[in-house]
């Protein structure tokens, strides 16, 4: 019988270790720089390279605001339209959904880059409160470009992309909002020695020969 309890407590143990081993903890890079600086780009290449998974912030909330049903789409329309930043309460909830599928579909995915958050205090708040402990944030990979060759990218995909926010009036407003709401944060990610800073304002190869270097040294 003591034989017995025994094995049934070591099975019980060895399980709980598998959980453990099986759900790893997500690794985190944070992805930045301004609008049209290149982070998707950059993102879709290094997901092509790199065992990591993408989510754009900006991408799942365009998803919300179009889903049938969704109570945030007007607000998330509006603040789109005007460059600001949406509550972050909305936007955690997509992230932590996004990463939690992500992790359930295959154990092995883990590891994110997290393109365009946080954005600004309010942001970096809301991802300290639901996830600081559940995710370990490695760097911050930031794509530094001038807000002229980031204002002709836009519009130059604003040609065709259909996003509302590609044409001159937004885009003045999303250049003000990122120095002055997003360059703090970057400069806080600075201070604590976690930002990669990449030149983005060259061609798409040249930008990613210096991801790579990160990436190898990094993970
Ligand atoms: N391009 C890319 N790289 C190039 C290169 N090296 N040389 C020449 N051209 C290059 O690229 C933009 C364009 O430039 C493309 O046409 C590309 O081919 C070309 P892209 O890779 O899309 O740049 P990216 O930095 O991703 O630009 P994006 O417009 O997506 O940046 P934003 O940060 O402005 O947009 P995002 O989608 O992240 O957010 C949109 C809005 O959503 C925000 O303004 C905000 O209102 C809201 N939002 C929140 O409220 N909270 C969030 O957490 C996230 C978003
Ligand atoms: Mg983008």
């Amino acid at each position: 019988m003591i034989a017995g309890l025994i094995r049934s407590s070591r099975e019980k143990v060895s399980s709980a270790l598998r959980g453990i081993a099986l759900a790893m903890k997500p690794q985190v890079v944070f992805v930045l720089g301004g609008p049209g600086a290149g982070k998707g780009t950059q993102c879709a290449r290094i997901v092509q390279n790199y065992s990591y998974t993408h989510l754009s912030a900006g991408d799942l909330l365009r998803e919300e605001r179009s889903r049938t049903g969704s109570e945030f789409g007007q607000l998330i329309d509006s603040y789109i339209k005007e460059g600001k930043i949406v509550p972050v309460e909305i936007t955690i909830n997509l992230l932590r959904k996004a990463m939690e599928e992500t992790m359930k579909a295959d154990e092995n995915k883990f590891r994110f880059l997290i393109d365009g958050f946080p954005r600004n205090q309010d942001n970096l708040q809301g991802w300290t409160t639901v996830m600081d402990g559940k995710a370990d944030v490695k760097f911050v990979l930031f794509f530094d470009c001038s807000n002229e060759v980031c204002i002709d990218r836009c519009l130059e995909r604003g040609k065709s992309s259909g996003r509302t926010d590609d044409n001159r009036e937004s885009l003045e407003k999303r250049i003000q909002t990122y120095l002055q709401s997003t360059r703090p944060i970057i400069e806080q990610y600075e201070q604590q020695g976690k930002v990669r800073c990449i030149d983005a304002s060259r061609d798409v190869d040249e930008v990613f020969a210096d991801v790579k270097k990160v990436l190898d040294k990094e993970g």
